[in-house]
């Protein structure tokens, strides 16, 4: 096949990217996570490695939730767009001029968005390891060392809800907490916000995600309902942003964007009509990392508070956006940055650092962490693991 990508321009310079390799990492979760789009019993990642000339490896993830149930991208597709159509474009280009790389991948891979932020996370982890800095060094310095983590009630049954989020505060490992609701009928997933909120008390915020289930006229009654029960936020209760628009400030409970948010442009257009109250800032979904803090800064100039997002990543990308939330001027709402405690399977040396309901950002260079390769080796699509449950 003729490359679609330019004729790379003659190089002197130091590292080039020399090979571009990926795998999927099937791991099980912790309890089934319910939401209206689908149940996750497991959860796969796409990791992407970047070898350099110098001999750094940075290292990316591209996840989604429930394979395609979520969006347009699932982590097989992500692989096979990576293998196919990014990889022949990137090689022996010069590892360290990420954007420059990214736009020549982006003059010829038009969507994808997914797939993109794997590849610029490892681009922008091999340029922190190859210069000594932490990944949110190299997008501008952070503001804050922690982060706030919120975790999902997704068990489907409100006393198993109630007994985890009572774990949670007693472990001081989260106070946020974020029902997903939906699926089941509208008075239903009242009854079941009002039982937590009312267990759980004053101390402790209540939030919920509806992931686009309810139609307009349902999101008018359950914004008003949820208010009532003392639930502060309802994030993406239709599937549309201009439903979203009729909706905000009609009812005293935050309304925030998720799956409206496809990036900078999408951002733009729902921050012009002042579309949402918070913006639920993802990295892969606004296309990587730049532009996560482009879809940040739009927010703040249109008076949007923030929210740091998750597709329930594993590590490498719950720390791509730890590194980009920790540079934002303001989150008022905090993170749900919890998809690695969700895995029941640890894939790194050293554990992230979960304590006092907060994420550490890591200092060292690039992300920050180092992946456990027996561990990859067992859990990896073609590994050991596979091997197993087959004999079994
Ligand atoms: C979403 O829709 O926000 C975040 C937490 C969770 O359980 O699912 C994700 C996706
Ligand atoms: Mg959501």
């Amino acid at each position: 096949m003729n490359s679609p990508f330019p004729a790379p321009s003659p190089q002197s310079d130091v590292s080039v990217v020399e090979r571009v390799e990926t795998l999927l990492l099937d791991l099980p979760t912790i309890r089934p996570h319910k939401l209206s789009v689908a149940t996750m019993q497991g959860q796969t990642l796409m990791l992407v490695r970047v070898h350099c000339s110098d001999g750094v490896v940075g290292i990316g993830e591209g996840t989604t939730i429930g394979g395609l149930a979520y969006g347009g991208e699932s982590p097989e597709g992500m692989k096979l767009a990576i293998d196919t159509y990014f990889a022949p474009g990137m090689i022996g280009q010069r590892a360290s001029l990420v954007p420059r790389l990214m736009d020549r991948i982006g003059s010829v891979v038009k969507e994808n968005r997914f797939a993109k932020c794997a590849i610029e996370t490892a681009l922008l982890d091999a340029l922190g390891k190859r210069t000594g800095l932490p990944l949110s060094e190299l997008l501008g310095g952070r503001r804050r060392e922690r982060l706030p983590v919120a975790w999902t009630l997704a068990s489907g049954d409100t006393a198993k809800d109630v007994a985890e989020a009572e774990k949670m505060l007693d472990l001081r490992r989260h106070k946020i907490f974020k029902l997903k609701i939906g699926a089941k009928p509208i008075k239903d997933d009242i009854a079941h916000v009002a039982a937590i909120k009312r267990a759980l008390g004053d101390d402790v915020s209540v939030r919920v995600d509806v992931n686009m289930a309810w139609s307009e006229t349902q999101a008018a009654y359950g914004m008003a309902a949820l208010a009532g029960a003392g639930c502060e936020l309802v994030e993406q209760p239709v599937a549309t942003a201009a439903a979203l628009g009729r909706l905000v400030r009609r009812f005293p409970i935050a309304l925030m964007a998720d799956e409206s948010l496809h990036g900078p442009e999408s951002a733009f257009e729902i921050a012009q009509v002042h579309g949402a109250d918070v913006f639920a800032v993802k990295v892969e979904q606004s296309g990587g990392l730049f532009a996560a803090q482009r879809v940040a800064a739009i927010a703040e100039a249109a008076g949007i508070e923030l929210y740091g997002g998750t597709m329930l990543e594993g590590a490498f990308g719950t720390l791509a956006s730890a590194h980009v939330f920790s540079t934002f001027s303001s989150l008022r709402w905090g993170t749900e940055l919890f998809g690695p405690l969700l895995l029941a399977e640890e894939i790194l040396v050293e554990p992230l650092d979960y304590s006092d309901f907060q994420l550490t950002v890591p200092d060292a260079p690039g992300l920050g962490i180092e992946l456990d390769e027996d561990r990859v080796r067992f859990f990896r699509r073609d590994g050991l693991h596979r091997t197993i449950s087959v004999i079994k």
